[in-house]
């Protein structure tokens, strides 16, 4: 599968060509585009589509919101002449969920899975100098065998619509940035970096993969732009005297250049953004440049009115002053890797980001906010062996695709690579290490790893927490479990599994990454009522006097910063009401109530020298 980690750069030996705007756009739901010859002749009754954008919230009918098969994307590029002696491709930052991709007719890549980037080279099929047409399959369908997990509910007439196993909408489509890249045949393939601290000083261990053998030249320029260390060679190490290093909240950035050079003549040159930091788990603590940390923050969704998933800088740049505003330093990617440029923003403001692989739904149901509470019971999914054999393929190769792309952000301090998912019994214990382990293998920084444990598997169930290096909570005591006026008997169960948990995984730091209620906005009642804007406040009162109670917790990222889209059902009012903000960011009473916890919570907390 033709993945491309490294971020697209124009320097003095690379361009970019930017295919943002609008696309040839058509389904297909007979599947027969292909036989058609669409790849080739051109798609015969296409609308203009915006890309990047996700279809379905553009349309005014149903059936195109809704549309589960296959659908294509077109257009027509022009290459010039004097890329003739470079490697062209065409990158796809996403494609949701899987696409193929054509030129002129002629079939050049395929890729699997929806939130991670791959390239296509041209070279074979382009016509130089000249207009070229580019023809995208893409099909959005989801099985057990798929990463995320999801199924197909067929109506009555024989048209086909999601069944997800995760309780976000199914949105698809070309929902990130292409562009096309002319690079020199012999370049830079992939770079490494793990830092390391020695005093003032932080050391840099650097891994470069080029397509040849011509010298390699690695510097690292300080955030005023000055070069504070340079090596010759494929691998080494840097000496950064003095280092400005990459703290939360109060990041610094340096720039790693690599070149491939031939005695004067520059081969290849690329650069990245860079922040020197390092992060680990020690005893019960999470330390980023050896100082505890306090984690703050949401699980958020890529999600927005009209643009559905569709990368969206505006939003995402309201979404980082919403956090900044509240106090919060960092968020997890559930339920799927977000855009690049997120993570380069999360570098520039100093967010711990807790960077989740799309294994949503390893749960069977086709609810999991409802099942996910119930008790565990019979088979589970990791009991049917082509979960254990085709899925758990699919998982390792998201792990892969997502760790070679994200190795190098300094946000990213800690993988999470399952939400939710049924460990309940023993079956899933082989699958879980093979995940854990590919992760630790890959990455060059062993940053720490874990998942989030559902309230199906609470302590005592999960039969994977050994594997985890801190624990993640997604708990709705509260909500799910003895909401409203039974919220005091949610407050003891939470306290008493606390102390289970304290029993069982005694080394261990624990955070909680999913706690909230649905509120509608603008519903109010004295005393409260689940679903009212008080409700949402006397939750999360009693979850942070819980959380306070135990100086092991080292974090709260409520569910979630914002409402966000999902399948319909009479669970779901227009989605999930969760967020601390509305769908279009406007604040909830709680987003004060949270402003005014936060603020007060420095970044770099010793809890536990708090409690001594
Ligand atoms: C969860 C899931 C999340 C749901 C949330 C909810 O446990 O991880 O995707 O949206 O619960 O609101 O039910």
């Amino acid at each position: 599968m033709p993945f491309a980690s490294q971020y697209p750069r124009i320097t003095r030996t690379r361009r970019t060509e930017d295919l943002c705007g609008t696309w040839d756009f058509q389904f297909d739901p007979k599947a027969e585009g292909v036989e058609a010859g669409w790849a080739k002749n051109g798609l015969p009754d296409p609308i203009d589509m915006p890309v990047p954008a996700s279809f379905n919230d553009v349309f005014t009918d149903k059936w195109s919101r809704e549309y589960y098969g296959d659908f294509w994307y077109a257009r027509r590029v022009f290459v010039p002449g004097e890329w003739r002696d470079r490697n062209v491709d065409l990158r796809f930052d996403s494609a949701t969920h899987r696409a193929t991709v054509y030129v002129n007719g002629v079939e050049l890549a395929s890729h699997e899975g929806g939130f991670t980037p791959f390239a296509a080279r041209m070279n074979d099929a382009v016509r130089w100098d000249d207009w070229n047409y580019v023809a995208v399959r893409m099909n959005n369908v989801l099985t057990e065998q798929t990463i995320p997990l999801g199924g197909t509910a067929t109506m009555r007439d024989g048209t086909k619509i999601a069944a997800p196993y995760f309780d976000f909408f199914n949105y698809s489509g070309l929902q990130r940035k292409v562009r096309m890249l002319a690079t020199p045949t012999e370049r830079v393939e992939d770079v490494s970096l793990v830092t390391s601290l020695d005093g003032a000083d932080a050391l840099v261990d650097f891994r470069v993969e080029t397509s040849g053998s011509h010298q390699v030249e690695v510097s690292l320029c300080d955030p005023d732009g000055s070069v504070a260390a340079s090596a010759i060679g494929k691998a080494g190490q840097l000496r950064v005297r003095d280092a400005r290093l990459w703290n939360l909240r109060a990041p610094e950035l340096y720039t790693v250049w690599v070149r491939v050079t031939d005695g004067e003549r520059l081969v290849d040159e690329w650069y990245d953004v860079v922040g020197l930091r390092t992060v680990e788990v020690r005893g019960r603590q999470i330390l980023v440049n050896g100082k505890p940390v306090y984690l703050k923050g949401f699980g958020r969704h890529e999600d927005s009115p009209i643009h559905g998933r569709g990368f969206d800088p505006v939003v995402n740049k309201r979404d980082f002053e919403l956090l900044k505003w509240m106090g919060a330093n960092s968020f997890r990617t559930s339920h799927y890797p977000y855009a690049e440029e997120q993570l380069y923003e999360a570098d520039r403001e100093g967010f711990f980001v807790i960077d989740e692989v799309a294994a949503v739904g390893l749960l069977r149901s086709t609810k999991n906010f409802a099942d996910a509470v119930a008790g565990a019971t019979g088979e589970t999914i990791f009991d049917d062996p082509r979960i254990q054999t085709e899925t758990l393929a699919a998982h390792l190769q998201a792990v892969r695709e997502l760790v070679a792309r994200d190795k190098n952000h300094a946000c990213v301090c800690a993988w999470s690579l399952f939400n939710e998912p049924d460990f309940s019994s023993q079956a899933a214990v082989p699958y879980a290490e093979k995940v854990f382990s590919l992760c630790r293998e890959l990455d060059p920084q062993r940053r720490p790893r874990s998942y989030t444990n559902v309230t199906r598997c609470r302590a005592g169930i999960d039969k994977c927490t050994h594997l985890a290096d801190f624990m993640m909570l997604n708990r709705y005591d509260g909500w799910y479990v003895c909401g409203g006026p039974r919220i005091e008997d949610a407050r003891q169960i939470l306290i008493d599994e606390m102390h289970k948990w304290e029993e069982l995984e005694p080394d261990k730091p624990f955070m909680f990454t999913e706690y909230g209620t649905d509120t509608m906005a603008g519903v109010h009642k004295l005393p409260s009522v689940m679903w009212s804007e008080e409700y949402q406040l006397e939750f999360f009162r009693v979850q942070h006097e819980v959380f306070d109670m135990f100086d092991w917790v080292v974090g709260e990222q409520p569910w979630n910063l914002c409402d966000f889209q999902t399948t319909e059902g009479i669970m779901r009012v227009d989605g999930n009401k969760k967020g601390a903000f509305t769908r279009d960011r406007q604040p909830k009473a709680v987003a004060f109530l949270l402003r005014d916890r936060w603020t007060q919570i420095p970044d770099y907390r010793d809890k536990q020298a708090e409690q001594r």
